[in-house]
């Protein structure tokens, strides 16, 4: 009776308004921000039950619409392991967060947690950590998550403050893991193994003074705000932030930030011929997508454009040339640590680069386009790298591989300190730390770029030759129902409407390097058609073709 009415109350204070239709889709509910209270309200209530369901171990429930507009605004739920909330409620998150009224609501949460086999109005109690990005609408949305999280008896919410995404999903994970879990954690761990990883680079420490220099995009949000808190403890780099978020730099995400840079590949607002030829390096709203890129002649707006793609081709170069040395090179047979290194990609990676990572002799899976779908492929190996095109991704070791690693170095460091396996296995374990284990993480993935760099002493422009992309092209169809396309082998290939891949191989096989294939949006009502050729023009054709056909 209490539990039915601390849902009514909750639900009563946010009504959803007429015509307001909410779907979880790939990232949570997003929408503008003043219309979000109903939906972050009953995220809430989610995350405090699913914390519920998992016994009282900690959930995490961010506010941030990433790289959309400043006026937007959004909510996701953290599950007890850092990773995306379990698929399986997304269902429920839909149904709750589009219940007409407040007793429909509650109706809805009775049956759902009979049958989760969930106990309300007692049991364990739930915990839920808060964060939000910068957005003017944060602060109000914080308040309609806690009124949420508060109606389901006995669960606490725990405001961790502003924050990047990623470092929420890390905190998540400490928690649950029983390790050191606050923000200042968080700074200690990702600055001591970078200047750890530092440390062993072979040689002439540090590179020359050129190499040094970096400069970041942070979009105007909170990736820019925290590495100006901890830039001069990254020694090793000089680190100049533009569109740092500070007052009077400029609007979060407005002609600039990773999803500007990585989308219109111009350079984005703040920059000029005084950067040309720097290395440059571009978070989006909520830092959790990194790309690099270069300007190199005045008056040209064009970059070099390093994405997702090179990130990953570089960091897997620097692991297999670890693990090589750690193994010896050309022992197939007796491997002193024998490691399945697996590299996870999605139809958009560039044709270039799945090429590249195939002619190192990897194993490349390929997934739906998702963080959520790449993540899990990724922890089905001892070290699973994933990178979206966009910069989204991260390295994830699993347990029973740091542990093997950890016995290895510690034998290494009685009989045989400061070897070249040595070496490489700290590296490794340096890694490790440095690069967020729950989530893709632009600040620690970008203090990774930089020490990859200084250890193999590469200039931008030796990262940019490791090979050429192919052109690409995206298109957007509206069409009247999306879902009526309906694709197969990681979306690469369409099932239905019948008739329409063949139409697809028809047009490819005009190009050279041709590849072309459709998809619904997951957050958005198009259906994307993605062309990649020889050349630009060829791409434009070949997608403008396809997309007459999904019309
Ligand atoms: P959709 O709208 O399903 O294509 C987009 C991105 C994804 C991912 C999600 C979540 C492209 C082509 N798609 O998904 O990579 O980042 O948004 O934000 O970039
Ligand atoms: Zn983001």
């Amino acid at each position: 009776v209490e539990q039915r009415a601390a849902l009514l109350a909750a639900a009563s204070v946010f009504p959803l308004p007429d015509g307001a239709r909410f779907s979880y889709g790939t990232a949570g509910f997003r929408a503008e921000g003043s219309t979000m209270a109903p939906a972050v309200c009953r995220a809430g209530i989610v995350a405090a039950l699913r914390s519920l369901k998992l016994g009282g171990a900690s959930v995490g429930l961010v506010i941030t619409a990433s790289h959309n507009p400043v006026g937007d605004n959004g909510v996701k739920i953290v599950d007890a392991d850092g990773g995306m909330m379990s698929q399986a409620w997304e269902p429920f998150s839909d149904a709750l967060a589009n219940a007409p009224s407040p007793e429909a609501l509650v109706e809805l949460v009775l049956q759902f947690a009979k049958d989760e086999g969930i106990t309300l109005g007692g049991g364990p109690s739930a915990q839920v950590l808060l964060a939000r990005d910068t957005r003017p609408t944060g602060e109000y949305l914080l308040d309609a998550a806690v009124k949420g999280i508060n109606a389901i008896i006995g669960a606490t919410a725990l405001d961790m403050g502003i924050l990047t995404t990623p470092q929420l999903h890390w905190m998540v994970r400490s928690k649950n893991k029983s390790l050191k879990a606050s923000e200042e954690d968080y700074f200690t761990q990702v600055t001591e193994s970078f200047r750890h990883l530092l440390e062993l680079v072979p040689d002439d420490k540090y590179g020359d003074e050129l190499n040094k220099k970096l400069i970041v995009d942070g979009a105007n949000g909170i990736g820019g705000l925290k590495l100006e808190e901890i830039k001069t403890k990254l020694t090793g780099l000089h680190i100049h932030v533009k569109n740092s978020g500070k007052e009077g730099e400029g609007i979060l995400n407005e002609s600039c930030g990773a999803d500007f840079v990585q989308k219109e590949k111009v350079l984005p607002l703040g920059f000029g011929p005084e950067d040309i030829d720097v290395r440059c390096a571009s978070f989006d709203g909520d830092a959790d997508r990194l790309v690099y890129f270069r300007i190199t002649s005045p008056g040209n707006t064009t970059i070099d454009l390093v994405d997702g793609d090179k990130i990953l081709s570089l960091f897997v170069l620097f692991i297999r040339e670890q693990l090589d040395a750690i193994n010896g090179k050309d022992n197939q047979e007796n491997k002193v640590l024998p490691t399945r290194f697996g590299v996870v990609q999605t139809a958009y990676a560039n044709g270039a680069s799945t090429e590249f990572l195939k002619n190192l002799g990897l194993e490349v899976a390929f997934t739906s386009t998702g963080v959520k779908y790449l993540h899990k492929k990724a922890l089905e190996y001892d070290i699973g790298i994933y990178f979206e095109a966009n910069g989204h991704g991260t390295v994830l070791f699993s347990d029973e591989f740091i542990s093997r690693l950890e016995s290895l170095t510690t034998k290494l460091s009685s009989i045989a300190t400061g070897s070249a396996q040595h070496q490489a296995a700290l590296r490794l374990l340096a890694t490790s730390q440095l690069i967020n284990q729950a989530v893709g993480d632009a600040l620690s993935g970008m203090l990774l770029v930089e020490a990859v760099l200084q250890h193999k002493r590469w200039s931008f422009q030796n990262w940019c030759d490791l090979y050429t992309d192919l052109p690409s092209k995206q298109l957007k169809v509206k069409v009247k129902d999306r879902t009526s396309i309906v694709t197969t082998d990681a979306e690469r290939r369409v099932c239905q409407p019948s008739g329409l891949q063949e139409l697809i191989d028809t047009e490819v096989a005009n190009y050279c390097h041709g590849r072309c294939f459709v998809r619904p949006s997951g957050t958005e009502d198009v259906v994307r058609v993605y062309a990649e050729a020889s050349t630009m023009e060829a791409c434009d054709i070949l997608a403008k073709s396809v997309a007459q056909h999904v019309e």
